[in-house]
């Protein structure tokens, strides 16, 4: 706790999950590989039309793909392959045999769903990372925001009853984790506060230490995947979210927010949030969100989860209706409080108790669930394969392809992440 560690997050003893493509890959590659290796698998040159309707087995494998058949269902009546499959039994010497059975006759499943319980049972071995970031003026509520989020049914359980922090301003970048663990699933939960940025008289570049931020975790990642010995899990300490509060003024966009937003937003997924929103009424709460959208939208700025990555008319629904309704209104609390019996985390006012995780009161539950329940593994994915590609691609073109120069040129960004904090609830 309170350990100085240069911004770099601590993942020993944690493995991380890799990122969608690669994990597919990596996952199925290396199986196949494996398989070559054990069976004597001899690549022989067919027509990729024989290749589509074959399947090749290893002599033993025909009991072991029923054994698999029935760990996972049985198949339905009917649904035996009605094309002619062509099993070959390999032998590891030069002589190849090859006998021809209808497929049908042999069986009728061949067990490639399991491959899904061969990734759920890696990915829950391996567990994964999630880095969210927060962002704002000084006062709103970031801080508060983070002990919410660790304190709501995210990690109710990874924390310690007892454990009670006194909010005060956040001088320097601060990053915290947790290690939590559901059914069997690992996830390290950091989230990075940052100091309110925006008080100064002029604010001019004021984003500009958040840029660098981002922009460190790509360099580090980069560079641990050109490193010719790399490791086999990178650590990933890239931010897969920034959560970018606004003031409920209910009035428009300020133009810091818009120059922020607009910057941050071709690095980073952004997911704005209206911070204290306890303090607006339930009509300048609606009103104040739908200005706030014409205003992002007047300024081309891109934020979560953006129209364009979309993968298919049922993502896009569910997506239309979480873009209908951001920014989230959320309030913030440290405090639990008793609520008809239950311990609720709330703010108490003469007036009564606003309760944070009830959606009637609030979005902070929305918020949650968009982070933790729908769109982790989205907002993991829209990091790897679009900003973090976008940053490589760019490196990679300033280095001119010289990988060397990359890997062995001073650390650019070296002093950036010195004033870091970090802070592990594991
Ligand atoms: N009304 C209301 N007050 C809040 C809410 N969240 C936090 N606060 C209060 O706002 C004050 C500032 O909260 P912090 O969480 O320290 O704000 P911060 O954004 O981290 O500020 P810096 O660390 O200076 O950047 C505290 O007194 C909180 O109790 C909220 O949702 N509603
Ligand atoms: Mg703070």
């Amino acid at each position: 706790m309170g350990e100085e560690a240069s911004g770099e997050l601590q993942t020993e003893g944690f493995t991380l999950m890799e990122e969608r493509g690669e994990k597919e890959r990596g996952i199925i590659g290396e199986e196949q590989e494996d398989e070559g290796k054990t069976k004597g698998y001899q690549n022989n040159e067919t027509s990729p039309t024989e290749k589509d309707n074959r399947v090749d087995l290893h002599k033993d494998t025909q009991e072991n793909g029923k054994e698999t058949g029935m760990e996972v269902g049985e198949p339905e009546n009917g649904t035996e392959l009605e094309a002619e499959v062509r099993v070959e039994l390999f032998q590891s010497g030069p002589d190849l045999q090859t006998s021809y059975i209808q497929g049908s006759d042999l069986f009728g499943y061949v067990g490639i769903e399991a491959v899904l319980d061969q990734m759920r049972h890696k990915t829950m071995k391996a567990g994964f990372e999630f880095n969210i970031m927060v962002v704002g003026q000084s006062g709103l509520g970031k801080s508060t925001l983070v002990n919410t989020l660790f304190k709501s049914k995210v990690s109710r359980k990874s924390c310690t009853p007892s454990y009670e922090e006194k909010i005060s301003k956040t001088v320097k970048l601060h990053t915290v984790s947790h290690v939590i663990e559901e059914k069997g699933v690992k996830m390290k939960l950091t989230v990075i506060d940052t100091p309110g940025f925006g008080d100064q008289i002029n604010n001019e570049n004021c984003w500009e230490p958040i840029v660098k931020y981002v922009n460190e975790q790509y360099e580090k990642y980069l560079r641990e995947e050109l490193n010719v010995n790399r490791k086999r899990r990178i650590p990933d300490s890239r931010v897969h979210c920034c959560i970018y509060f606004l003031p409920a003024t209910g009035h428009t966009l300020r133009p810091i927010d818009i120059e922020f937003m607009k910057r941050l937003g071709k690095i980073v997924s952004i997911v704005p949030v209206i911070a204290k929103a306890d303090t607006l009424t339930v009509e300048e709460r609606q009103e104040f969100k739908e200005r706030i959208r014409q205003d992002l939208a007047a300024n081309g700025i891109r934020v979560y989860p953006q129209k364009e990555y979309d993968e298919d008319p049922e993502e896009r629904m569910l997506n239309d209706r979480i873009r209908e309704s951001i920014p989230f209104a959320v309030v913030g609390t440290d405090k639990e409080h008793q609520v008809n019996g239950n311990k609720v985390l709330g703010r108490k006012t003469k007036w009564g108790i606003v309760e944070v995780e009830n959606v009637a009161h609030c979005e902070f539950a929305n918020l949650r669930d968009l982070l933790i329940r729908s769109h982790l593994q989205d907002l993991k994915d829209v990091t790897h394969d679009i900003h973090y590609e976008s940053y490589r691609v760019q490196r990679l073109n300033e280095s001119n392809m010289n990988f060397s120069e990359l890997v062995l040129s001073a650390w650019p960004l070296e002093n950036g992440t010195d004033k870091c904090e970090t802070e592990s609830h594991l």
